[in-house]
């Protein structure tokens, strides 16, 4: 960094704290608002606590990159996966603040998310795995949707490798309004990823399994089992998936990975890597002389690369017959014959797959080899015109690596995901070496001089997985913030026992050539996130507020069962009891609800409030209800009163002065008596 620049950032940092204790002894004084306008003598106050507290210039720069005054907006939102806790996580960049959970495939209390609500109780069954209650998921990668090549601000996707599901979140209030189980796969790992337009959701399979479920032995792995990706068609003005208009298509049983999207010249092609072309089976410890997989899945020293023609598989899906669980599955011999699958060697146990912005190369990260490997989108075209393949043992044209290849970089140690800037740089993790590699790129980036060369490398604390710079995997990167998702976090924290959180490390690549610099970290101690994107904030439009009274945000229209103020009433059909209630500060309406245990119950509520942030929550004891009622929302609950007694429910958003009074009785008496309190 230039030092003057240095001098101006500490200049300013003197500046601030000097404003703060003049603030704090002169009371009333400086209005807080004021910019500062004398920087002359304000360094005695500021040098004292640098000193004090040992900061080095590079400190002091991070503070001031990273700080975000007190109401102050951050230009950017990262969407990063979870993991295992099943959801995704808002957090701000480069305060790295967290804003939101979205909570996707596992129920989060505090949203009300799981604990009773008609439409999310579906939501859940729609994602069971052979009718077991799954409560749970592992989220890898979030997928915002795109328009062009761009992000829209409109949805994100995101995949449950556990499971092979994928859910989508509408982004007008970051609200899970799908989850869809893949009715091939039993896991997946490359997913979710979109096409520049989002008319596909791509999910790509992880460890290949006799498609459909079901048993083969695992003697019988190369002919009975498969791997496969699937393109799921995404409905934007309804915002869902459609699984009628979707398809996989066979796929060997390597372990396919990770996809992305081809883009600009490369759009309607999709690249997805391989692992275990060996299609090593494992069993050490159950059969005698097996290899494990760590070493049985890594002998070759090329795997594939799968190339395909999305257009000529939409086309050969329309006229397939072949269905399994009643979904439409593309053969692997008619992917063949109609000329849309091809393979491409890539060392060694790859990895990320990551197209640069123009869509002009494909960078391939080898796990066990120190190069990212750089393949030419005119390459290959080429190659497919010229037949320039041999087929591999399934009959996949397997290109010839030499005529497609267009360069390696060698970056460093166990080499995982690319990303991309505004500056014509890429970026890739290095797992073993736990460093970020700024490399430039070749062709048409602006770096004729230092193409496919390594420009700077930083370390980070510690065994990066993905990486996430701003926008930086469409057509237009943003630059500015990477953040590395570190696996392991050893020493950076206070010890809190032996789970230690995952750490965050915001690093500053605004800078040209050899300018890396890490600014902050960040524990995640509330999941696993894998891969994360960042959007500019400025794309982003949801309401704070719903459109309506009464409105449903699964329908998003006003729900039938939507109440005003005065609307409010209890009917009994039988031993059906319906309840029409609303909440409004600081009441609800009614107040007692008297019912007759064995009776079945139909409860919406509507919060009638159109003030922003006022959400009031409603608990039952007993009946495991627990929802979030956000300003207009309608919601339902449906339950059979099987416990009698005397419930109290209550908002549990302190929502007001009176939020303690926001309460009231459910009375259900008991069987065969008249009266409670005859009991
Ligand atoms: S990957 S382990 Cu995204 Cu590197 Cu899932
Ligand atoms: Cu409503 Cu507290």
């Amino acid at each position: 960094m230039k030092r003057s620049v240095l001098y101006a950032i500490i200049g300013l940092l003197f500046v601030a704290v000097f404003a703060m204790s003049v603030l704090q002894f002169a009371g009333n004084g400086a209005p807080a608002s004021a910019p500062i306008a004398n920087v002359e003598g304000l360094g005695d106050a500021a040098a004292a606590l640098v000193s004090e507290r040992g900061f080095t210039t590079e400190n002091v720069y991070a503070a001031l990159k990273t700080y975000m005054p007190s109401g102050q907006h951050d230009p950017y939102l990262m969407f990063a996966s979870g993991g295992h806790s099943g959801q995704i996580h808002v957090i701000a960049v480069p305060s790295m603040r967290i804003l939101r959970t979205i909570a996707v495939f596992a129920p989060e209390p505090w949203q009300g998310y799981g604990y009773g609500e008609v439409s999310q109780e579906t939501m859940f069954a729609a994602g069971d795995v052979l009718s077991a209650d799954v409560r749970w998921g592992d989220t890898h990668h979030p997928a915002l949707s795109e328009t062009g090549g761009m992000y829209d601000g409109q949805f994100v996707f995101i995949n449950d490798k556990a499971q092979a599901r994928v859910g989508v979140v509408d982004l007008r209030d970051f609200e899970t309004k799908q989850l869809i189980k893949n009715p091939i796969a039993m896991n997946d790992h490359g997913g979710t990823f979109v096409t520049p337009d989002t008319e596909w959701v791509i999910e790509g399979g992880q460890y290949a399994a006799p498609p459909g479920g079901g048993y083969a032995p695992i003697a019988d792995y190369n002919d009975e089992y498969r791997g496969m990706v699937t393109f799921w068609k995404f409905d934007r003005e309804q915002g869902r998936i459609l699984p009628d208009e979707s398809f996989a298509l066979e796929l060997p049983p390597y372990w396919q990975d990770l996809c992305d999207s081809g883009k600009l010249v490369s759009d309607g092609w999709i690249f997805c890597n391989s692992f275990n072309t060996e299609r090593a089976t494992g069993g050490v410890g159950a059969v005698e002389g097996a290899v494990p997989f760590e070493s049985g899945a890594s002998q070759n020293d090329m795997d594939y690369l799968h190339v395909i023609d999305l257009n000529k598989a939409v086309a050969a899906a329309a006229t397939n017959e072949n269905k399994v669980n009643g979904f439409n599955y593309v053969p692997l011999e008619t992917a063949i014959d109609a000329g849309l699958l091809y393979f491409i060697p890539e060392p060694k146990s790859p990895h990320g797959i990551d197209i640069t912005p123009k869509g002009d190369y494909m960078v391939v990260s080898g796990k066990l080899d120190p190069h990212v490997t750089i393949y030419s989108f005119d390459k290959i075209m080429t190659a497919i015109a010229n037949q320039d393949w041999t087929p591999d043992v399934y009959g996949i044209p397997v290109l010839n690596f030499d005529s497609v290849m267009e360069a390696q970089v060698e970056l460093g140690l166990g080499p995982l995901h690319t990303q991309f800037d505004n500056q014509g740089y890429a970026y890739t993790s290095l797992y073993l070496d736990s460093a970020v590699a700024r490399w430039a790129l070749g062709g048409d980036y602006g770096h004729a001089d230092e193409a496919w060369t390594l420009i700077d490398k930083e370390s980070i604390h510690y065994n990066v997985g993905h990486i996430a710079a701003v926008e930086g995997d469409t057509v237009e990167p943003g630059g500015n913030f990477l953040v590395a998702l570190n696996k392991w976090s050893v020493d950076r924290f206070n010890n809190v026992g032996p789970l230690l959180p995952q750490n965050l490390q915001l690093i500053d690549i605004s800078g040209e050539g050899a300018s890396l610099q890490l600014l902050y970290d960040m524990p995640m101690g509330i999941g696993e996130p894998h891969y994360a994107q960042i959007i500019k904030a400025e794309r982003l439009n949801p309401v704070q507020v719903y459109p309506e009274v009464g409105w449903n945000p699964q329908k998003w229209a006003v729900d039938e069962n939507g109440t005003t103020a005065g609307e409010e009433r209890i009917e009994r059909n039988g031993n059906t009891v319906e309840i029409w209630m609303t909440s409004i500060r600081s009441h609800f309406t009614p107040e007692h609800v008297e019912i007759n245990q064995g009776d079945h119950v139909i409860w919406h509520i509507t919060n009638i409030e159109q003030t922003i942030d006022a959400v009031h929550g409603f608990a039952m004891p007993a009946y495991n209800i627990n929802l979030s009622i956000e300003p207009g929302e309608t919601t339902t609950v449906e339950f059979d009163a099987d416990k009698d007694g005397v419930f109290s429910y209550y908002c549990t958003e302190f929502c007001s002065a009176l939020h303690l009074e926001m309460t009231g009785y459910l009375l259900i008496k008991p069987d065969g008596s008249s009266a409670s309190t005859e009991k």
